[in-house]
């Protein structure tokens, strides 16, 4: 007699699992569909190097619907970030400071060899080759984006952030 009553107890709570895992997969779908946001950094780089000067690459990619503008950084390597474009100029190609840099809604900019960089300004060690820094990026309007950048053979920066104006890339 008392037959019945557990199976339909064991359906209900067949019932229930199946109920869960559907309320599951749903928020795993919602979470996973979730388009990104804010600003998002590929492709870091850093060559090695002996000097107390050097250059980090870096893709920025704005998932907002409002520019947004790169407008500092700190690293955990305890020197000061500046923001340099590259200036080219009769053949010459010189680093200048800038207060920022911007990216559009929806857009990429490509901190690139022989373009606009992070410098890293003070270095007391060399950064050798498979050591790696951590970077906190700031933006105009975006949260804060941390980015870990592996230092690498100076000779394979170009090929890792390659300029994206350049047709032979
Ligand atoms: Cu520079």
């Amino acid at each position: 007699m008392s037959r019945p009553g557990r199976s339909t107890r064991t359906v209900v709570v067949c019932l229930f699992s199946v109920a869960a895992l559907a309320v599951a997969a749903v928020a795993v779908i919602t979470l996973t569909r979730q388009p990104a946001t804010g600003v998002v950094a590929r492709d870091a780089a850093v060559g090695s190097t002996a000097e107390p000067v050097a250059a980090v690459y870096l893709q920025l990619e704005n998932h907002d619907a409002e520019p947004r503008t790169l407008v500092g950084a700190t690293c955990d390597c305890g020197v000061k970030v500046t923001l340099h474009l590259t200036e080219h100029e009769a053949g010459l190609s010189k680093m200048v400071d800038t207060v920022g840099i911007r990216i559009d809604p929806g857009g990429t900019v490509v901190l690139h060899p022989g373009g606009s960089h992070l410098m890293l300004m003070g270095l007391e060690q060399p950064l050798a080759e498979g050591e790696q820094l951590d970077l906190e990026l700031t933006f105009d309007g975006s949260r804060p984006v941390h980015v870990q950048v592996p230092v690498v053979a100076l000779a394979s920066l170009a090929e890792r952030v390659p300029d994206p104006d350049d047709g032979s890339n």
